[in-house]
């Protein structure tokens, strides 16, 4: 799986480096992109990009999210 493409977009909204988008990091890129969204509707972005589980957004999981939505 490719997912070097996808790094860079994924460290913008890693905000603190850790490797893993939170709902918390994803609520703030959506206000910084104009975009009211609640930490509550962020979360349900997450579970719906989640492949194990764990709450957190990996780069795996954001490449494999990401590629399946590539018109
Ligand atoms: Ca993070
Ligand atoms: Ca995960």
């Amino acid at each position: 799986m490719p997912t070097t493409e996808y790094a860079a977009t994924f460290a913008l909204v890693d905000t603190d480096g850790d490797g893993r988008i939170s709902a918390q990091e994803l609520a703030s890129l959506m206000h910084n992109l104009g975009d009211e969204c609640t930490e509550e509707q962020a979360a349900e972005v997450v579970r719906s990009m989640d492949g194990d589980g764990d709450s957190r957004i990996s780069l795996e999981e954001f490449a494999r999210y990401m590629a399946r939505n590539r018109a």
